[in-house]
């Protein structure tokens, strides 16, 4: 079996996610890819094989030939394509956040509970990344007792100009709303936000620090710091009744240089989570497959949204927010 793949938008991710469906996932063939520029699309169809270039969106999602539609166009135009392939009743994975908005995430909740069937996954891809298994393996185990806390860091080399605070908490921390109710298999009831005083007004974004609770009382501190300067580098230790867990570092090799001895940060979030998009890519294949939905859904793409809603509200506000779901629609099973 073969599923015919098509790609909405092939910017940076797209086009990474095209090389990986061509040549590293069994079972699937990617038939065209679309972008708005009619020659970065041309350029990716070349390089990866795939047979077909276009610009309109609608046309690939509505073409016959295409089985399963991958979306990494902007953010903003989430929410109509994946509407789109729902109502095409064509399987999706939709880059992540699912929309910019929780309204909108919960537009497309909607439609996929009418429709009764799981067709949607959002590309919450660190689920699939081996080291945060592992981490939730060790303690889904026992050994460790229940988890206590959960640091969090997720720090980028640099932001554009125009990255602000809300966007350092509705498109990087989201990374880690989700991650922390996947390994916790926890909901969040509340939220609050900090800044540093300075850096001066006009200056790039400094770090935000996030602090969560679960409802089983757990606690959840994330530093995000989009102009890090240093190299991209995510890490996390759960606290433990009887141990700690922590991601180690991917490193691969070490150098020793004139005075130096250490390891190299990459530059972006592509290589250091190279294996979890490629896991996420042929887990979602495989899950088209076999009919068994897997990774983030759009309820899980939607709670993200409602987190960071709440924790850009308690910024503004200065105060711990609560965080308020709406009803859970039976399509979601309750773990998260
Ligand atoms: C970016 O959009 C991502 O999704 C990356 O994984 C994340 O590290 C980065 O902070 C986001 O801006």
């Amino acid at each position: 079996m073969t599923i015919r793949v098509g790609i909405v938008g092939v910017g940076v991710m797209g086009a990474d996610h095209a090389r990986t469906l061509a040549t590293q996932v069994p079972g699937a063939h990617l038939h065209a890819v679309q972008d708005a520029d009619a020659a970065r699309a041309a350029a990716v169809a070349q390089e990866t094989g795939a047979g077909k270039s276009l610009t309109d969106p609608l046309a690939l999602i509505a073409d016959p030939a295409i089985d399963a539609v991958l979306i990494a166009s902007p953010d903003a135009t989430h929410r109509d394509f994946t509407r789109a392939c729902l109502a095409a009743g064509k399987p999706v994975l939709c880059e992540k956040p699912l929309a910019p908005t929780a309204r909108e995430c919960l537009e497309i909740v909607a439609a996929e509970a009418a429709l009764g069937r799981r067709l949607v996954q959002v590309g919450y891809m660190r689920r699939f990344d081996p080291a945060y298994v592992e981490l939730k393996a060790k303690l889904g185990s026992g050994r460790l007792g229940r988890a206590l806390m959960f640091h969090c860091q997720h720090r980028n080399v640099a932001a554009p100009a125009w990255f602000t605070a809300d966007m350092a908490i509705g498109n990087s921390a989201v990374h880690e709303f989700d991650i922390a109710r996947w390994v916790l298999d926890a909901d969040m009831i509340s939220v609050q936000a900090f800044k540093p005083r300075g850096p001066a007004p006009g200056a790039a974004v400094g770090p935000v620090f996030i602090l969560l609770e679960s409802a089983l009382g757990q606690l959840v501190d994330i530093e995000v710091f989009n102009n890090a300067a240093y190299g991209y580098d995510v890490r996390g230790e759960l606290v433990c009744e009887t141990g700690t867990v922590a991601l180690a570092p991917p490193v691969r090799t070490v150098t020793n240089a004139t005075l130096v001895h250490g390891a190299d940060y990459p530059a972006d979030w592509r290589p250091h989570f190279a294996d979890a998009y490629r896991l996420q890519l042929q887990a979602w294949i495989k899950s088209i497959e076999t009919g068994h939905p897997v990774g983030a859904s759009a309820w899980d793409g939607y709670v993200a949204a409602a987190i960071a809603e709440a924790g850009q509200e308690s910024l503004a506000r200065g105060q711990r927010v609560a965080i308020k779901l709406a009803p859970r629609p039976v399509l979601y099973p309750a773990a998260a």
